[in-house]
């Protein structure tokens, strides 16, 4: 936050006030007289403006956080930050237990003026806008789906333009993908005809925070998410869910109908690693990140008929059938495997999870729950304004 009011390019604040947060920091630092200042109710404190505040706060706001993708990077920003640290929002909270440790902040984020309260109530310097229908879903209702889509992120980068958060996270994914990019080791930078309206969605999305970054000087980073995988919560809407009801109906002891063919082979990611990627882009150097569209995240890639039978090596009995419908036509408009050779370069992206350690990973999550609630981390004051947190490790 303090590098963005202080960069000189691009910046709503390149005039007086990065002279004065600059001028602020050396005078007040991070330490006890800034705590002093905090204390002297109704004296200093009202003279702060609030984006000092926001300079020692560090929120990390995720909107759309009871989604998918919002409950494992909860947890993932719970461990890392502390949940007084993680503000949560969505149009309403989940039965996640441990949402009920950090704030939540039911809002509808397609609302500017929504959006904007939830911005200046509790001063956050990252935000994740997660929110998105996806492809599948997004193919039954396209105007909907652009709509949702669209507007959340248009907001947010509003609001950031104007100074009231000072990192945005927005997920794009393969779907920007379309017949004509090579399906294999897929580039950064290859060709972006998208075949459904949550590709077009993202591929318009990327463009709006490349432009954003580069017109107003927005810190705005992005992942390609492939399909993700993890055992704390449920996909809905998208194309490679499959992959996730199969560990379902394997435990369960049922057959997984799959609505692709056997031999479907699609880019695919743990959420631990998906989780992990995340906060690594968000706290790299801002130099370091050269691309201001969307960065190709590779983890793993393999077909239903694989995923089937890595997961029998652990559930002989699972089984699986085959009735293609139209997310197969989805499916095989997307890449087979990504290449993130500019992920690794820039901020040294690393998956840990190979379809093996994958399957591994997400069943021992699925089959012991209470191992699940284990991120939550016990903390304890450290000093001024600072926590040690502590995780506590499965047993
Ligand atoms: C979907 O299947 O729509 C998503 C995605 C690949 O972005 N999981």
């Amino acid at each position: 936050m303090f590098e963005r009011l202080v960069d000189s390019s691009g910046s709503r604040f390149k005039d007086g006030h990065a002279r004065r947060t600059a001028r602020f920091h050396r005078m007040f630092g991070d330490g006890a007289v800034w705590k002093i200042i905090m204390k002297v109710p109704g004296v200093h404190q009202a003279k702060v403006p609030s984006p000092y505040l926001r300079l020692r706060m560090g929120k990390h706001l995720i909107i759309g956080a009871s989604g998918q993708l919002g409950i494992e990077l909860m947890l993932g920003l719970q461990a890392q930050v502390g949940p007084e640290n993680v503000v949560l929002s969505d149009v309403k909270p989940s039965d996640h237990p441990s949402s009920a440790l950090s704030p939540f902040v039911a809002a509808d984020a397609t609302d500017l003026d929504a959006q904007r309260a939830l911005f200046e109530s509790h001063q956050v310097d990252v935000v994740y806008n997660l929110v998105a229908m996806l492809s599948a879903k997004g193919e039954a209702n396209p105007m909907a789906a652009w709509q949702l889509n669209m507007a959340p992120l248009l907001h947010t980068l509003e609001l950031a333009k104007e100074g009231l958060v000072g990192k945005v996270f927005w997920p794009s994914s393969i779907a920007v993908f379309g017949p004509d990019a090579p399906k294999n080791d897929t580039p950064q930078h290859a060709t972006l005809t998208p075949s459904t309206v949550y590709g077009l969605s993202k591929a318009a999305g990327e463009l709006w925070c490349k432009y954003y970054h580069d017109k107003h000087g927005v810190d705005v980073r992005s992942i390609r998410y492939p399909g993700l995988i993890g055992s704390n919560s449920q996909p809905g809407g998208g194309t490679t869910d499959y992959a996730v009801d199969a560990f379902v109906k394997a435990l369960s002891g049922e057959t997984l109908t799959c609505y692709l063919e056997h031999d479907e082979r699609l880019p695919m990611m743990s959420m631990h690693d998906a989780v992990r990627g995340t906060m690594e882009l968000m706290a790299a150097p801002r130099e370091s990140i050269r691309i201001r569209t969307s960065y190709n995240m590779s983890g793993c890639a393999f077909t239903p008929a694989e995923l089937a039978s890595a997961i029998r090596k652990h559930v002989p009995e699972f089984n699986i059938a085959y009735a293609p419908d139209h997310r197969q036509t989805i499916a095989a408009s997307w890449p087979n495997s990504l290449n993130d050779d500019a992920a690794r370069q820039d901020w040294g992206w690393q998956p840990v999870h190979d379809l093996g350690s994958l399957v591994s990973h997400v069943l021992d999550g699925l089959a012991q729950p209470s191992r699940r609630w284990q991120a939550v981390v016990s903390w304890r004051p450290c000093g001024d304004l600072k926590a040690i947190f502590v995780l506590r490790t499965p047993t």
